[in-house]
């Protein structure tokens, strides 16, 4: 009797989901956001390290569209969550490159100046 053994070489799975886009993929740590008419809340107490890649999860819990705009110590735009409905979750995956006080602020009409900004430090 001859016995063949055959070895099928399972091909590595290595691409399951191959283009995470922008969502997570890679992030250091995720931060969940909450946006209400009109503030944020989940900042407290954020403070970034240099270098390191932030997924920022918005949710707006009030009634109007909100959104979440990064901008770094110099006033340049990082990225930002864009315009999020009542009741949705929208995310971004931002690089927090350089040290420095950084802005956050809610973009849509008069948001801002109804107090939806803050600032956070990246050491
Ligand atoms: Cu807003």
């Amino acid at each position: 009797m001859n016995s063949h053994l055959l070895r099928w070489a399972a091909a590595p799975t290595l691409a399951l989901a191959a283009a995470g886009a922008c969502s997570g993929a890679g992030a250091d740590r995720t931060v969940a956001v909450g946006a209400v008419d009109y503030r944020f809340s989940g900042m407290d107490g954020f403070a970034g390290r240099a270098g390191e890649r932030v997924e920022f999860v918005l949710t707006n819990t009030g009634s109007a569209d909100h959104e979440f705009e990064v901008f770094d110590a110099d006033g340049k735009a990082v990225g930002e969550v864009g315009p999020t409905s009542a009741g949705k979750t929208k995310k971004v995956t931002l690089k927090l490159a350089k040290p420095g006080t950084y802005r956050f602020v809610c973009g849509v009409s008069d948001h801002e100046a109804r107090g939806m900004t803050g600032t956070f430090t990246v050491t």
